[in-house]
């Protein structure tokens, strides 16, 4: 039976060596929890590193041992791998880069391999349980390569990625020298997500651009897999919170905390160290509001939690001296004997008394400089049983396109924060009941489980979808069903589009020259049967390509023919009424003119603008606002404007391949056809086609043909094996 592997960097559990056993504690963090429903089914396991350096073979096995117990199988790391895969290249390269921190990119060659190596020794632990029909989701920017380490490996199983912090503009991704890599990585799963649109929208412009592949909607078409990049932004175990809220165990904690602290206003901050966090804007931020509105010292304090993290990296150390000389610089500028303005702890709290600190405080300062999603300000919400209280709240995190009741504010727009504070610390009941309400209602329905439902059911729609297109894919069956029925035909037909189908694409048009290996192939089949070239290409390159070879041309979608056996110059295949091209052309002219890289090409039948050598993104948007211009000038002329690859045509509708195959198989009595192409133009030579031809489409995307190959190299083979 297939199983569900759920594999991260750190597994959800910490590990301690005490007198010389191990301890296993389960983490309570919301990620395990959701994800609880999935690894403690059946044969379902989670894998990744336990956290500790285990070398003692006999200590590792206990470790296996005991971790099974628990549905969890360990990846052992060594010292070295912790300090330049995860410190390293992780934490010094991923994490800023993709944060926008750009002067803390280290861009070290030895962190690169050893990230490799160690997201390698990920591939192999989960290979060592995993069948090809297995489900594997991966967590997070420690394991970028791993999904497609995997699919080499499991080219069937069902591989889901999610990544837990942004993803950076195409602008700071293409700085990384191994930009490439990275993406080729990620895409070797069948779904990616991220937690909000903008993430996913960088991705999808980083892949575009840097491994050349588009998409659609958020699927894009790689190679022969369709791939899914969607927003799933990730929710919290609300009941949980709002329960331990309730609970007398936090209540009694927040009274106790009350007593201590006398009457007076809270704000709360809570973060792991870190730079993106924003702590020391906000610690400035607080000196400026008790700077400017003396009449809240003494009034106001802010309990601020700064959970140890990463303190073997420099940028890390730093910050924490950074922020520990802040804060005794405005407790030493403002503390009175019974009232100090920083309440500052740099360690974390038991469960209980953080819903305590949630609880009690009046507003959360959330206002990190660039987050994925951000927690905290969720569960501050979700805590606020009484629907009392403020969130202030940065429009750089993940949660502020989810919690818009919020106060949003700019992280570095002091004046902007200190307003929004002054603006919480006057706000009157009945609003806050109003924000808080219209948030708790958002995050109790998006809560965690609900996250994990969403994109498991996600992942099984796209796995439908893939095999929806791959149920048409050739089989050696019925490869050997053509071959046997081409072996008997007696009057076959071959109709071949040329780009896309039988050669690739090239940056350059002319460069898709036909090769020695084709020109061949193309004499041999044209030897055992009617061979026709059916290409948008216009007749003079098509000539001389395939000057001398025994076949049929047609070109520019049927506008021109060459027989086999005619001596004399192509023929007009159809009747060309050409008197709609100068306005045409004229519109077309002004985008070129706006447009470095443009150009145009005149073909009988059609004007075609070209942007494939326009700077990305900009040709596609000139593409949009000629489309929308000629759309109306067509409807006048009785044109039709066609979106093609990397090129917009004009053309009249009933000059196309489908009209020009027909024309050519009338009245012959053809008992063996296959066409095959590769786009749209050819949609119409397979709509033309008897029922018993076999059609065939370039690609895993939806058709009219009644099957789908691969690529041109596919093509090729199959063409071969019709000759054997
Ligand atoms: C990454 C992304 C994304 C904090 N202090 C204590 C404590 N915590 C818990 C909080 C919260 C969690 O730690 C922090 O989660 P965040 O989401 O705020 O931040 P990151 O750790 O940076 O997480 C982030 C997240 O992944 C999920 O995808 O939201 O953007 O950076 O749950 O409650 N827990 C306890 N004591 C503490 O003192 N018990």
């Amino acid at each position: 039976m297939s199983k569900t592997i759920i594999v991260s960097n750190r597994l959800p559990i910490s590990l301690q060596h005490k007198n010389g056993k191990f301890e296993f504690k389960p983490s309570a963090g919301g990620l395990a929890t959701g994800l609880g429903s999935i690894y403690k089914e059946g044969e379902n396991i989670w894998i990744g590193w336990p956290g500790n350096d285990v070398e003692d073979e006999g200590q590792r096995k206990e470790v296996v041992d005991e971790l099974i117990k628990l549905k969890m199988a360990p990846v052992f790391l060594t010292k070295k791998d912790v300090e330049l895969y995860y410190e390293g290249f992780s934490n010094e390269t991923i994490w800023p880069a993709f944060h926008y921190f750009t002067q803390h990119i280290n861009y070290e060659d030895e962190y690169w391999d050893a990230y490799w190596n160690v997201n390698k020794k990920f591939c192999d632990a989960i290979l060592a349980k995993a069948s090809d029909d297995d489900t594997i989701w991966v967590h997070d920017y420690q394991l970028l390569l791993l999904p497609m380490m995997l699919r080499e490996k499991l080219p069937n199983a069902t591989i889901a990625f999610f990544q837990h912090i942004p993803f950076p503009s195409y602008e700071i991704m293409r700085m990384l020298p191994w930009r490439k890599q990275m993406l080729e990585g990620m895409v070797g799963a069948d779904l990616i997500g991220f937690h909000t649109y903008d993430d996913m929208r960088h991705f999808l412009s980083a892949v575009g651009r840097i491994l050349g592949l588009s998409n659609e909607s958020g699927f894009i078409q790689a190679d022969n897999r369709l791939i899914n990049v969607d927003a799933f932004p990730m929710g919290i175990d609300y009941e949980k919170f709002e329960k331990a809220a309730l609970s007398p165990k936090t209540q009694n904690f927040v009274k106790k905390f009350k007593q201590t602290l006398g009457d007076q206003k809270l704000l709360i901050t809570i973060d792991r160290l870190d730079y993106s966090k924003g702590i020391p804007n906000r610690i400035k931020v607080f000196e400026k509001l008790l700077d400017e509105n003396p009449q809240y010292r003494g009034k106001v304090s802010m309990i601020m939690v700064v959970v140890p993290s990463r303190d073997q990296v420099q940028s890390y150390q730093t910050l924490k001296e950074e922020i520990d000389t802040l804060v005794g610089h405005i407790n030493s500028k403002f503390s009175t004997l019974n009232w100090v303005p920083i309440h500052y702890f740099y360690r974390s709290f038991p469960f209980n008394e953080l819903s305590a600190f949630y609880s009690m405080s009046d507003i959360a300062l959330v206002t990190p400089l660039r987050d994925g999603m951000n927690l905290v300000c969720k569960e501050f919400v979700a805590s606020k049983t009484d629907k009392k209280g403020v969130l202030i709240l940065s429009e750089m995190a993940g949660a502020s396109k989810e919690l818009v009741d919020a106060i949003l504010v700019n992280p570095n727009d002091q004046e902007g924060v200190t307003s929004a504070i002054v603006e919480a610390l006057s706000m009157d009941e009945e609003e806050q009941e109003m924000r808080i309400s219209s948030m708790q209602a958002s995050l109790k329905k998006y809560d965690i489980f609900q996250w994990v439902k969403v994109f498991m059911d996600r992942l099984q729609f796209v796995k439908e979808k893939q095999a929806d297109l791959e149920s048409k894919a050739l089989d050696k069956k019925i490869i050997a069903q053509m071959k046997k029925a081409f072996n008997v035909a007696k009057k076959p037909l071959l109709l071949l589009d040329y780009d896309g189908t039988l050669v690739g694409f090239k940056g350059k048009p002319q460069d898709a020259f036909p090769d020695e290996e084709l020109k061949v192939l193309v004499a041999k089949l044209a030897q055992r049967c009617q061979t026709v070239i059916i290409s948008g290409r216009d007749k003079e390159t098509l000539g001389a390509w395939f000057e001398g070879q025994k076949i049929d041309m047609i070109a520019e979608h049927g506008v021109w023919l060459k027989r086999k056996d005619q001596k004399e110059d192509w023929i007009l295949y159809a009747e060309v009424d050409d008197s709609w091209k100068e306005d045409i052309r004229k519109v077309m002219e002004y985008y070129v003119l706006r447009t470095p890289g443009a150009l145009i090409e005149e073909k009988h039948h059609s004007l075609v603008w070209h942007f494939r050598k326009v700077e990305s993104g900009l040709g596609d948007l000139r593409m949009r606002e000629l489309f929308s211009h000629l759309k109306y000038m067509a409807r006048g002329h009785n044109l039709q404007v066609l979106e093609g690859n990397k090129v917009l045509e004009i053309k009249r509708p009933d000059i196309n391949k489908g009209r020009a195959a027909t024309a050519m198989m009338k009245g012959e009595d053809y008992d063996f056809i296959m066409a095959l192409g590769d786009d749209w133009t050819d949609e119409d030579t397979f709509k033309a086609m008897p029922k018993n031809a076999y059609t065939i489409r370039v690609g895993y995307t939806y058709t009219q043909a009644n099957y789908n190959i691969k690529n041109p190299q596919a093509v090729r083979e199959l063409l071969k094996s019709l000759l054997e």
